[in-house]
């Protein structure tokens, strides 16, 4: 029943078929609803009023753009073929962003499910919507982004894992499918069972086809794939179709996944009790155990991939395709046993990078495969989508439209002076300081600063010097005033994120 999952992205790769790997959005074909002449203004206002927010206001409007966000779980910035990953298939989303935009310094501000998910709906730091770690966010709901586009006439509808307490069916017109499992496989009414995300995909391609066509619509597809099953050994349970994917590979070892960077960390995180040590002990203690982990955690990834590719083959079936802002973004990065360390949490790149990939018809075409490497935020999602709404953000959304990032012509990185040149992180403690200790950083573009709350120990890394984060200069006499600075700037934007 699941069989075509992985055969036809791997179609898709060698025949180029697929609604996006046929090249729909190359700029010399790219079949679009919208007037040039109107992308043309857009793209003029885009461009003159720089990176502030709301740039579009008194620009000609486009009609508000349908909107799909792909929302992948527990999948770090570098699980993508045009990421550079030599052995994870991503055909679909690679053409996704081979018509769009790849934004390559996307992060979260909290890497954890339900703090990422409810920073993703509110466009808040955690500090300021307060989810500590699973339950409802202390937003009011009419400050979401779901919310903002129902009240204005938008079909909304939630597919999938939701980590935020209890799911607020009444606030969704299209909510059956909201999932609570932590499961790859899915026990149905009628006895059988379902992979997860071919029940993902499932309820989304459903979702499209029952939505009424006279409203715009909004539709976030909240894969559990690739999270592991925490209560199963395995814990990477890919579809039977998926197993012969990889099967022959030498999935290569991260140059830190060693015991020295273990012993370089602090020794609150290296010890046996922290939870990232156990998760290693699980998936990666031996060179087998390594390699049998990621090529399950890499055939999820493919799985996803090609719902993805089902999903946009539907809008394109629909002829909605270049009317809707397509996001492709996951709720946290992930260790591969770099540093020793299993899962996220930590302020380290590995854990707090995430794919962002944005398709957005308002786009100038010379735009089409390009990358863009501001510091974008999960934060960004919420305000980013309003405004592709025609929607201002509420007033306490803290996130960043954006689209003015991508809606210039000029292939130019954003001016630095318009975008924010380094973000607050922060993480709470979940269970004890023993199991995930809390963590702050103050991420700049080229330098970390992180800070062990509960144990008082900062570090200092050199991000460009040092990508691996493995030499800590928090101790160099010569460090110390741009310790000092960073401490105060990280205050600052603490206070401010309240
Ligand atoms: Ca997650």
């Amino acid at each position: 029943m699941h069989r075509d999952g992985v055969d036809q992205a791997d179609r898709r790769v060698r025949f180029g078929e697929g609604a996006l790997a046929r090249g729909a959005r190359t700029p010399s074909n790219a079949p679009m609803r919208v007037p040039p002449v109107v992308l043309l203004l857009a793209a003029f206002a885009g461009m003159s009023l720089g990176c502030a927010p709301g740039a579009r206001d008194g620009a000609p409007r486009n009609a508000p753009l349908k909107i799909v966000i792909l929302y992948a779980d527990d999948w770090r910035h570098d699980t993508l073929g045009c990421a550079g990953n030599p052995v994870v298939r991503t055909p679909n989303l690679d053409a996704l962003a081979a018509g769009g935009v790849r934004f390559t310094r996307n992060s979260v501000t909290t890497a954890i499910c339900g703090v990422s998910r409810a920073t993703m709906l509110t466009g808040q730091w955690m500090s300021r919507h307060g989810n500590q770690a699973f339950a409802m966010f202390r937003t009011p709901w009419s400050e979401t982004f779901p919310a903002r586009l129902r009240t204005h006439g938008y079909w909304v509808g939630h597919i999938g894992k939701w980590h935020n307490g209890r799911f607020p069916a009444e606030e969704y017109d299209s909510s059956a499918s909201a999932l609570a499992n932590g499961t790859h496989w899915i026990k149905q009414p009628d006895g059988t069972t379902i992979h997860v995300t071919q029940k993902n995909e499932r309820d989304a391609i459903d979702f499209l086809r029952t939505r009424p066509t006279d409203k715009p619509f909004c539709m976030t597809v909240a894969f559990f794939a690739t999270h592991a099953e925490d209560g199963d050994a395995r814990q990477y349970l890919p579809q039977p179709a998926s197993m012969s994917l990889y099967r022959d590979v030498a999935i290569p070892v991260p140059p830190t996944a060693n015991d020295a960077a273990l012993r370089a960390l602090p020794p609150f995180l290296a010890s046996e009790r922290n939870e990232s040590r156990r998760r290693w002990r699980l998936r990666f203690d031996t060179p087998e155990r390594y390699q049998e982990s990621m090529r399950n955690y890499y055939r999820l990834a493919t799985e996803v991939d090609a719902a993805c590719g089902r999903v946009l083959d539907e809008l394109a079936r629909q002829g909605v395709l270049e009317d809707t802002l397509v996001i492709f973004t996951t709720d946290n990065g992930y260790f591969h046993g770099e540093h020793g360390l299993a899962d996220k949490w930590y302020p380290y790149e590995e854990s707090i990078r995430v794919p962002l990939i944005v398709r957005d018809p308002r786009m100038p075409a010379a735009r089409s495969g390009t990358t863009i490497d501001a510091l974008t935020l999960n934060a960004d999602l919420a305000p980013t989508v309003l405004a592709a709404a025609n929607l201002a953000p509420p007033a306490g959304m803290q996130g960043r439209d954006i689209a003015p990032l991508y809606l210039a012509a000029d292939h130019g990185a954003p001016d630095p002076a318009a975008w924010r040149d380094a973000f607050l992180y922060e993480h709470p403690t979940i269970q004890s300081k023993d199991f995930i200790p809390a963590s702050r950083a103050l991420v700049c573009r080229d330098w970390k600063y992180i800070e062990w709350p509960e144990f008082g120990v900062e570090q200092l890394f050199d991000l460009r010097a040092d990508p691996g984060e493995t030499h800590d200069l928090a101790a160099e006499p010569a460090q110390q005033p741009r310790l000092a600075e960073m401490r105060r700037r990280l205050e600052g934007l603490a206070e401010s994120a309240r």
